[in-house]
């Protein structure tokens, strides 16, 4: 058996991880290490930093109450800010010592007798055990190619979104863009302006929304640093209004058609020709799939060197993208912003559970847990942006807060009773899924389209169906009625050690 246990074991060092190290660290648990499987902290944020990257959520929300940064350069911040704010934070907070860069956790088993999880580190022979995980390694960590024909025979240089080239030089080159996601509006008005040719392969249009992104001004700053409250008001303001767009987007009620309308009038504004306005209108309701914030995707596909291309991909050759009528579009370079390979009917590491039952199987047919944190059969393992926690229409930081603050507090149970098992109630977390997929059924994600919230059989395991507001209320504290209790032997526990190298 190994020596080294820790009381918590945080695996990524995300936004996720990051924010509940923080929040463990201000409850006095010191016992933890963040296991990264990369050799810098910021998750999506270190990965995403393809040319335009930004949020399409407004800093002052899309980041943690807890740690206020007045100092956003704009309403809409790029992903270098980003990046800074959350070094910042792991810096401030004394993260340093925790983190294990390099350990690529390859699976998890809990140990029902010791009460402890085993977790097992890529290249090390010993196990390192914890009292209780955090499984915080994000849904947009591995990147998705598509599953189209021929493309390992495509010669040309390949770049996926999530993981850009820095050192491929896009002047006067031949590019093509596959996808037309919230990645690739961002990418695309930057590529323009530097590579001879833009050829964009759409295969679904989406409703694009105007982001009115402004600078922050140094008065503004500095009222936020002298006076945190009007930095506060400001967020509240953000979150409310944002919680107001769920009744238009969340689910399908005549604010759609406003949502909707707003999407159809900034289209008529920016492309005025009739044929590339009707190619680019989408035919699902929006919200159904991500919207996209943008004010220069439509005029950069307009630009004299971009060509929209809708004909459906049918391969790809040697030289580049042979479409389905029959034409080769030859490019030096290949952008894939297709997404993400977002786990939604397996899990991202094996899990194995109680009386060796395997997290994956169980989730064989879509992705289920307690209030998104915890999963009955798993004990003292809670997730983090788990199955049915993201948001459509507000900032997924809030969510991720209120899922932290929840860990916390049931970690803090767990070590403070000295508990050997916290394990949620099979029939509470049943009832909460039942009535997560009888919400879920009128909403506007379960209303057609495709897209990376649902499984191929069109089960809903990514999104919640509901305000911020409830989402938050519903994990403000843990019940420990919700859970099957069992105290630990006081006699049979091991010392703690702290470190972990
Ligand atoms: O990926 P996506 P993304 N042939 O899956 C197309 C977050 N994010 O990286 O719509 C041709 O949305 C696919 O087409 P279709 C955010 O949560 C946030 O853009 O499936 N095309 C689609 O157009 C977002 O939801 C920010 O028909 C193919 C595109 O590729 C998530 O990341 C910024 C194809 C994939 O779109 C993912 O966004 C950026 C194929 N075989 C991203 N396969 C913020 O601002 C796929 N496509 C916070």
């Amino acid at each position: 058996m190994s020596n080294k246990t820790v009381d918590v074991a945080i695996i990524g060092g995300g936004f996720a991880g990051i924010g509940s190290a923080i929040r463990l660290k201000q409850q006095g648990i010191d016992s933890f290490a963040i296991f990264e499987r990369g050799d810098a902290i910021g998750g999506t944020w270190r990965d995403n930093t393809y040319p335009g990257a930004a949020c399409d959520i407004p800093s002052r929300l899309y980041s943690y109450s807890f740690a206020p940064n007045p100092d956003w350069s704009h309403t809409y911040s790029g992903s270098n800010e980003i990046l800074g704010y959350i070094e910042t934070m792991a810096a401030e907070f004394g993260l340093g010592p925790h983190f294990r860069f390099g350990h690529n956790v390859s699976g998890i088993a809990f140990d029902e007798a010791a009460g402890l999880w085993e977790i097992t580190i890529d290249g090390r022979s010993e196990a390192v055990r914890a009292r209780a995980v955090v499984l915080a390694s994000g849904p947009l960590a591995n990147v998705s190619f598509p599953n189209i024909r021929g493309i390992e025979d495509y010669a040309g240089h390949k770049i996926h979104s999530a993981r850009w080239d820095h050192d491929y030089d896009f002047t006067g080159k031949k590019v093509a863009v596959v996808g037309t996601g919230a990645s690739a509006v961002q990418i695309i008005p930057e590529l323009v302006d530097k590579a001879a040719s833009v050829k964009v392969f759409q295969r679904t249009p989406g409703w694009v929304l105007p982001r009115v992104n402004r600078r922050t001004n140094a008065v503004t700053k500095e009222l936020y640093r002298r006076v945190p409250a009007a930095e506060q008001l400001a967020r509240q303001a953000w979150f409310y209004g944002h919680e107001s767009v769920a009744l238009g987007v969340v689910w399908n009620t005549p604010l759609t058609r406003v949502v909707e309308l707003v999407g159809r009038a900034q289209l008529r504004r920016q492309v005025k020709d009739p044929w590339l306005r009707r190619q680019l209108t989408p035919d699902f309701r929006a919200g159904c799939k991500r919207l996209l914030m943008t004010d220069d995707y439509y005029p950069a596909l307009q630009r004299d060197n971009c060509k929209l291309i809708t004909w459906p991909i049918a391969r790809l050759s040697e030289n580049g993208i042979r479409t389905a009528e029959g034409i080769e579009h030859q490019a030096d370079c290949i952008v894939f912003a297709t997404g993400f390979d977002v786990s939604k009917t397996g899990t991202p590491i094996p899990v194995v559970g109680r009386d060796g039952r395997v997290l994956a199987d169980e989730w064989s047919r879509g992705a289920y847990a307690y209030k998104s944190v915890a999963v009955s059969g798993y004990p003292n393992l809670f997730f983090t942006f788990g199955p049915n926690s993201g948001p459509g229409h507000n900032s997924a930081l809030v969510y991720m807060e209120a899922q932290i603050d929840y860990l916390v507090s049931a970690i803090g149970a767990i070590l403070e009773q000295d508990l050997r098992i916290l394990d949620v109630r099979k029939d509470r977390q049943d009832r909460y899924n039942a009535g997560m997929q009888r919400r879920l059924t009128g909403t506007t994600w379960n209303s057609g389209c495709r897209s990376w919230y649902l499984t191929e059989d069109g089960f809903n395991a990514t999104m919640y169906p509901g305000f911020a507001t409830q989402y938050v209320n519903q994990l403000r504290t843990v019940d420990l009625a919700d859970y099957t209790v069992v105290a630990a032997d006081r006699n049979a526990r091991k010392p703690r050690i702290a470190a972990v190298s």
